[in-house]
């Protein structure tokens, strides 16, 4: 039997069949590495339940990395969306890495900052996104509360998955995709105020027949430990025309003498977050 992981609980997994059935999946013996949104070949073993033979050849493969262990964050997605908020504060340097993870990984990309009702706090953030907007980036502003209908073109046709950090709003804008979702977000009940629902895995929806979102749980880290230092100079895009231009071959781009990347952040050409933010992912 064929499937594709709709959630992922580590251990097991979801696998929803090509008429739509959820069978209850484990790896025989240690398999790690199965992600939500794996195609799969299963083996029945009950009733709604089975054992996953082997996974099929992935289209791309979105995954974390220190210097210790992989995470598989998602499988055969297209698209990165990544969702900030202006409140709580976002991280920077957590956009960048999602830009270097859809860089490297040839996928799609798409800033969203939701929130947007809060309008004073978005109006400062968006002039701190402006920058993305300058590199090319498509950035978003909504609010997943008010109106999402903005997002809706982005996701036609692609497989999608939101990471961000958690309180960004990821499971609210699932909901309010697919009002029958009912993904959890981080509502503190009035009766207990121990009721905060936190996204705990990975679940896969669908939108259409073509189009599918991916809920992660909140990203705090989200290390590049397998992409080279290489890698990342040629993921931050404004700095692809001066790759090659350094006095030294071996340039690390950090504070060589003859960099053209330097030289071109003191010319203005690039912006001095940038330079930044590569220094802490490649230092
Ligand atoms: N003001 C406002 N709050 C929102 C919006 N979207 C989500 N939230 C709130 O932000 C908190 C975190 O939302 P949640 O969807 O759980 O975030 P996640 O951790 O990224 O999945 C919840 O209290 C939501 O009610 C929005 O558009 N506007
Ligand atoms: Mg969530
Ligand atoms: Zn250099």
């Amino acid at each position: 039997m064929h499937g594709q992981v709709v959630a992922a609980f580590g251990r097991h997994f979801d696998v929803e069949t090509a008429d739509g059935e959820i069978v209850s999946c484990v790896t025989r013996g240690k398999k790690g590495g199965i992600a939500c949104g794996d195609r799969l070949q299963i083996e029945p073993t009950g009733p709604a339940q089975g054992v996953i033979k082997s996974i099929d050849p992935r289209t791309s493969l979105l995954f974390r990395s220190d210097q210790f262990k992989e995470k598989i964050i998602a499988a055969n997605v297209s698209q990165i969306v990544v969702v900030i908020a202006a409140s709580p504060a976002y991280y920077e340097d957590l956009i960048n890495r999602c830009l270097i993870a859809a860089e490297t990984a040839s996928l799609k990309i798409l800033i969203v900052l939701n929130k947007c009702d809060m309008e004073q706090e978005t109006r400062t953030a968006l002039a701190q996104l402006q920058l993305y907007r300058n590199l090319g980036y498509p950035l978003l502003t909504l609010s997943a509360k008010q109106d999402i209908s903005p997002l809706r073109p982005y996701l036609s046709g692609e497989t999608s998955v939101l990471v961000g950090q958690s309180g960004m709003g990821k499971s609210s804008i699932i909901n309010a995709l697919l009002p029958e979702a009912q993904a959890h977000t981080r509502e503190i009940s009035q009766a207990l105020n121990s009721g905060k629902h936190t996204t705990t895995h990975a679940r896969l929806y669908h939108l259409d027949r073509d189009s599918h979102i991916i809920d992660s749980p909140g990203l705090q880290e989200f290390g590049l430990a397998h992409v080279s230092e290489q890698n990342i100079a040629h993921a931050f895009v404004e700095f692809r025309p001066y790759l090659g231009h350094c006095r030294f071959s071996n340039c690390r781009h950090l504070v060589e003498p003859g960099c053209a990347v330097l030289e071109a952040v003191a010319a203005g050409k690039i912006d001095p977050r940038r330079l930044e933010s590569y220094r802490n992912l490649a230092g």
